[in-house]
């Protein structure tokens, strides 16, 4: 029997151990009892980050849908595979069962045949979070065709560039759709952006909002009459091991967005096998993670990996904020959801609007809380943990990336013990390593540098679609032979880690190296602070000196800013010392921020760096609008 889960710490030193000294063993166990194949690989694993390459289970042939569907049908055909929770909390929750979920992605996949798709085209997904988004990946991955999902919330002009990047053909949509009071016109911004793209012959469009929309002769069809006349029958498309699954972009340092390419085998195995052991999920658990599918966190986290296990998997379409901050918790009450994973952000948000909202609902179902996105600061993990886990809930702080396709760094609940702000042990088989400026690995505990990754594992993306010299120079050519995260992290004393941010971020003042992680962490723990960033920015005298935004609660409004920047410098000086002292300090209404919720730290540097002009698109943020705000009250 393959250590399919993990049940106590010294099982996992022993399974780690196993991982990585016989890595091919190890997963090609885990590879042929918990999946089903049309045909075994020749090789387990070949690798070469010099060239680079990786491929897991060569020669393997199978089709991920089989896995994520058909094979749980026998057993599970009535067990609710997809959970829909609409934005409006009188709208009744649909229950999508294994055998529902299988007619209509076969159906979808019909559909997707009928329109020319075929094996190795490229299909630009742009729906809100409703059962359609998932359903029509899955029916991209059924025939065999790679899904580009792009989150509905960007852009016609970032739609446009993602689409032309990987010559979709076709673009999936919807004719609106709802987020907390506000609806936005979803085929609006396609009909926009395929202005600039020739290459789109079809557009495929779900009703959602039922709103009036101009649909193109000859281009546009109401996907429902399709799906009506299919069949429910598709034959799944037989994939080789490292054929494509999907394309996803994620945003560099600088450039245009890099299209991350995931493939077939190895990122089923590594999805299935961390969701299994990262959530410990039961049979009859009702799993819930909010991101959205549009990031790598809802890809693996919402759609293949909880599929592949045969869970049930809560999509929500709506807001944490509507119709008022209890939402998540009312869902959870109503729901009785066991394992619910956000972001750092959203906890901070909800944090911001007290308890009274998480009292009034009946958390007890919950049994492990996750955390991803970005560091989570002390003051968020404690709230996390008393008022949401009621201390009884392990906080799982997982650290990864799109292009890391699976969780790298994180605890097991109920083996690892937690720590806050740590994301503690490396999973099974992954090989971090902590390098210092010049490369060299620095071994033993107590050590801080930037994270380098040795080893490959089954999840790692392949290639940059159409730009594999990129792909090298990102992330195999700063350090020899190892795959560069463009993380700071340290090892503490007993080898856990802590992810202290992008290392982009270390600001250098007066020659002392600060992250700005455990800067904003002390800054936080002031009661007026609901967010903060830290930037650097020229000093004539320490090289760099620090500007701090800050955002209040309600309660700082009131308090005399001079004091508040004394207090907050008084807190930093206590938690860190007078070096990371800030000289300005800035109260802002809020902090510019992706789609996903992370602070745009570049915009802030340029800002405080007297940069004004060379800002970038800032078109893509969740809140362009703080932007001008920011500058027009810029110390
Ligand atoms: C999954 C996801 C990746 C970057 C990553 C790091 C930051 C993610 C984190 C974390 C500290 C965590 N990050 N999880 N930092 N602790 N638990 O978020 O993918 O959108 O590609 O972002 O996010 O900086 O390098 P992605």
């Amino acid at each position: 029997m393959s250590n399919y889960h993990i049940k106590h710490l010294e099982e996992y030193y022993q399974v780690y151990r196993k991982s990585i000294r016989e890595p091919e063993n190890f997963w090609e166990e885990i590879a042929e009892e918990h999946f089903v194949w049309r045909k075994k690989w020749n090789s387990v694993l070949e690798w070469d980050f010099k060239i680079p390459e990786v491929k897991w289970f060569s020669g393997a042939k199978l089709n991920i849908t089989e896995n994520c569907i058909d094979r749980h049908l026998a057993t599970r055909g009535d067990k609710t595979a997809i959970l829909f929770e609409p934005n409006d909390p009188k709208e009744a929750a649909e229950h999508i069962s294994y055998t529902e979920l299988s007619k209509r992605v076969n159906q979808f996949a019909n559909v997707l045949k009928d329109k020319g798709i075929q094996k190795g085209d490229r299909v630009c997904i742009y729906v809100p979070m409703i059962p359609e988004l998932a359903i029509a990946t899955l029916a991209c991955a059924r025939i065999g065709a790679i899904h580009s999902v792009v989150f509905a919330g960007f852009s016609a002009v970032a739609l446009a560039t993602r689409i032309n990047d990987s010559d979709c053909k076709m673009v999936i949509t919807s004719d609106g759709s709802y987020r907390g009071a506000k609806i936005i016109d979803l085929k609006g911004i396609v009909d926009e952006a395929l202005e600039h793209c020739p290459g789109v012959s079809t557009v495929l469009v779900a009703k959602r909002i039922h709103s009036e929309i101009y649909m193109k002769e000859g281009r546009d069809q109401w996907l429902q009459p399709l799906l009506d006349t299919a069949s429910n029958v598709c034959e799944a498309e037989i994939m080789d091991a490292e054929d494509p699954l999907f394309i996803l972009y994620t945003s560099g340092s600088t450039g245009t967005p890099k299209g991350m390419v995931h493939t077939t085998a190895g990122y089923m195995v590594y999805t299935a096998y961390t969701f299994k052991n990262a959530f410990q999920y039961k049979e009859n658990d009702v799993y819930w993670c909010t991101a959205d599918i549009g990031w790598i966190t809802g890809h693996s986290y919402i759609v293949y990996g909880p599929l592949a296990n045969g869970a049930t998997t809560l999509l929500f379409e709506g807001v944490p904020s509507y119709p008022d901050f209890g939402r998540f918790w009312e869902i959870v009450e109503k729901h009785k959801v066991s394992q619910f994973y956000t972001a750092p952000t959203a906890i901070r948000a909800l944090a911001k609007h007290g308890t009274e909202v998480v009292d009034a609902y009946d958390l007890s179902s919950l049994k492990v809380l996750g955390s991803v996105g970005e560091p989570i600061n002390e003051e968020a993990w404690h709230w996390y943990n008393d008022n949401i886990g009621k201390k009884k809930s392990p906080i799982i702080d997982t650290w990864w990336q799109t292009e890391t396709g699976g969780m790298m760094i994180t605890p097991i609940p109920y083996v690892t013990p937690t720590k806050p702000t740590y994301a503690t042990l490396p999973f099974i088989g992954i090989q971090p390593a902590i390098v210092d400026e010049k490369g060299n690995e620095l071994s033993g505990n107590q050590v801080e540098g930037r994270l380098c990754i040795k080893f490959p594992w089954p999840s790692i993306a392949r290639t940059i679609w159409g730009n594999h010299q990129r792909y090298k120079e990102t992330y195999f050519s700063a350090y020899k032979n190892m795959y560069f995260t463009g993380d700071g992290a340290l090892r503490d004393e007993v080898g856990y880690y802590r992810i202290t941010g992008r290392v982009d971020d270390v600001i250098i003042v007066s020659g002392h190296n600060l992250g700005t992680a455990p800067i904003e962490d002390a800054i936080n723990e002031h009661p007026a602070v609901a967010e903060s960033a830290i930037v650097g920015f020229p000093h004539d005298i320490k090289g760099s000196a620090l500007y701090g935004y800050i955002t209040l609660k309600d309660i700082g409004e009131s308090r005399s800013q001079d004091n508040l920047r004394k207090e907050i410098n008084q807190l930093i000086t206590d938690r860190i010392g007078p070096i990371a002292k800030l000289d300005k300090i800035q109260f802002s209404e809020g902090l510019p921020k992706t789609r996903s919720g992370k602070i745009m730290r570049r915009i802030l540097r340029k800002i405080a760096c007297n940069e004004m002009d060379n800002l970038g698109d800032v078109s893509t943020l969740l809140n362009p609008e703080v932007v001008q705000s920011i500058i027009d009250n810029r110390l």
